[in-house]
């Protein structure tokens, strides 16, 4: 019985990794991958994996069936019992905050794709990711205020400055679900593909990420990221630094060796 259950818990998201390439996969389709207590934890053991590794060239993160996520799943919500309610403050500093932070902190770049309906918890997921891709019929859904909540994964840091404030918030308060190639036109996302697409879309991105100077694209994210936070003198100098840095990189050699021989570069993530 034990066993069972523990199986269960593992099959909640599953993880693979092959040639470079890590495939967080969201794995409860019945539920539209509804973010469980079980998933949550599986979550944490697969990015102590993935922090522990240093074979990744990029990380995927997809929905199984029909939908990429719809939030927290709201039957581990009881709200009809009595007794004490359930902190969600507490839920969001021990769970929600956590992996909202190691995700935009893993050391490749974090493709997201949005293969179907994305909501509450699941939207906010999606967004924080390096780059979206989203089928044309997928849709992202701010619900939280839907059920008396408010955006939380950073949506509401994220999103005003992705899309500005009065799209962000009319997206959170009314709940209106946005349609991928809307969310592509306003800037929230990277590309609404079409569903026939959509799969051979996102492998050529993930190719192409496994492929490139992983150690540019992190210092590229890093820059661009915090860019918010600084000021242009701050920045300037950051990419000084950062451009020293690489500069010494093997990497850097072949980059520019490849270009002077017009052959494909073979970078190596050094
Ligand atoms: O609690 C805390 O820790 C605080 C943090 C909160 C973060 C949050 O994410 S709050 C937001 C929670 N999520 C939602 O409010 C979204 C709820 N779901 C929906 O609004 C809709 O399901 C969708 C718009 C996502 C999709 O609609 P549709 O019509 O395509 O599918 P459906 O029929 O509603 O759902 C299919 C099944 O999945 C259905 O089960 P059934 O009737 O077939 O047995 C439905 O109940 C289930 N499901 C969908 N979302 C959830 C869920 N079950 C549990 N939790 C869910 N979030």
């Amino acid at each position: 019985m034990m066993a069972r259950h523990g199986t269960e818990q593992d099959d909640c998201v599953l993880f693979a990794v092959e040639h470079g390439i890590g495939r967080i996969t969201l794995n409860r389709p019945d539920r539209l991958n509804a973010l469980s207590l079980a998933m949550h934890h599986r979550l944490s053991a697969i990015l102590d994996e993935i922090e522990r590794r240093n074979d990744l060239r990029v990380l995927l993160l997809i929905g199984a069936g029909r939908a990429f996520c719809a939030g927290q799943d709201l039957s581990e919500r009881p709200v009809e019992q009595t007794g004490a309610p359930l902190d969600l403050g507490e839920s969001l500093e021990l769970r929600y905050n956590p992996l909202v932070r190691r995700l935009m902190a893993v050391n490749v770049p974090l493709l997201c794709a949005v293969n179907g309906v994305a909501a509450g918890a699941g939207a906010g997921l999606a967004l924080l990711a390096d780059m979206v891709i989203a089928a044309e019929s997928a849709r992202l859904i701010l619900s939280f205020t839907r059920i008396g909540l408010m955006p939380d994964c950073g949506v509401s840091w994220l999103l005003p400055r992705l899309i500005g404030q009065p799209r962000a918030l009319g997206m959170a308060l009314t709940g209106d679900a946005i349609p991928a190639r809307q969310a592509e036109a306003w800037g929230m996302i990277w590309q609404a593909v079409p569903d026939a697409a959509f799969s051979s879309t996102v492998e050529a991105m993930l190719q192409t990420l496994a492929q490139a100077p992983t150690q540019a694209l992190m210092a590229t994210r890093h820059a661009m990221r915090g860019a918010w936070l600084r000021d242009l003198d701050a920045q300037l100098e950051l990419e000084r630094d950062e451009q020293r840095r690489l500069g010494l990189t093997e990497d850097y050699r072949e980059g520019v060796s490849a270009f002077r021989d017009k052959r494909q570069p073979q970078f190596r993530a050094r």
